[in-house]
């Protein structure tokens, strides 16, 4: 069996969709929790990689970027759920849901986690809890986190014109189930790429009151859960230093 390692942070959103498609093809993988600070866990990368998470090892092929990883997966290993469908039509559907996950989905999420001072506040307790920094580090981000995220998200609400977070996450999560309607995966019958990834950036949030407020929308809860159950093995071991 290959070994496969994922290199991320545990809040990422990113990871958690490479993690999700892993999951999702049988694959079994070991996670390594990377500084977020000072990036100590990464591994060599390839010349002009960033310095950014995920990074997937693949019997020593070294992946990043999360699309550029998913896209990867159905011709690395063949069981399990199909990213990538063979129709046209789908592959357009299905990569349009994953490019919202990235350019709207990631960035609404964020403005409700951290977007009042209380809700800023409990989440830097949560990510100094389960993000892999030193104990200095550690203090800093119970203390100082929930300020920088706070003025991170009015950025984010500026940059996307944007006033009201819940409300921007609730039109994007109509949006999504727009696109599933009545079928249970985003194209149809099979899921793909688009489920998968959505599926992830919603897993990563799961510790924070908005997850539970989401999955109150019947049609989102169903469409999780039936993507839950395809996630067949999850990560078998987590390294931290
Ligand atoms: N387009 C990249 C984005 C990855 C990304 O932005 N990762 C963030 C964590 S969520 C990161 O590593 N940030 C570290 C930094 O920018 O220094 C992907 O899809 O993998």
């Amino acid at each position: 069996m290959t070994p496969v390692t994922l290199y991320q942070f545990a809040l990422c959103p990113y990871c958690h969709k490479v993690r999700a498609g892993l999951e999702a093809k049988g694959i079994v993988y070991r996670t390594v929790e990377v500084n977020p600070m000072n990036k100590r866990g990464l591994p060599p990368l390839p010349e002009g990689a960033p310095r950014k998470v995920p990074v997937l090892d693949w019997g020593g092929e070294v992946i990043f970027d999360s699309t550029v990883i998913l896209k990867a997966l159905d011709q690395k290993a063949p069981g399990g759920v199909r990213l990538l469908p063979e129709s046209a039509a789908a592959l357009a559907r299905t990569e349009e849901v994953e490019d919202w996950v990235d350019d709207a989905l990631t960035f609404a999420l964020p403005t409700v986690i951290y977007g009042t001072w209380k809700e800023a506040f409990n989440a830097a307790q949560v990510t100094a809890r389960t993000s892999n920094f030193g104990p200095v580090q550690n203090l800093m981000v119970r203390a100082g986190g929930s300020l920088i995220m706070h003025q991170v998200v009015k950025r984010i609400l500026k940059k996307h014109n944007e006033t009201d977070a819940h409300a921007w996450v609730a039109r994007e999560i109509d949006r999504f189930e727009a696109w599933l309607g009545e079928q249970p995966f985003v194209c149809g019958a099979s899921p793909s790429l688009g489920d998968i990834a959505t599926h992830g950036a919603l897993s990563c949030i799961a510790d924070f009151p908005i997850y539970a407020e989401l999955m109150k929308r019947p049609r989102l809860a169903a469409w999780f859960e039936r993507v839950r159950a395809l996630r067949a093995i999850p990560a078998i071991e987590m390294h931290r230093d």
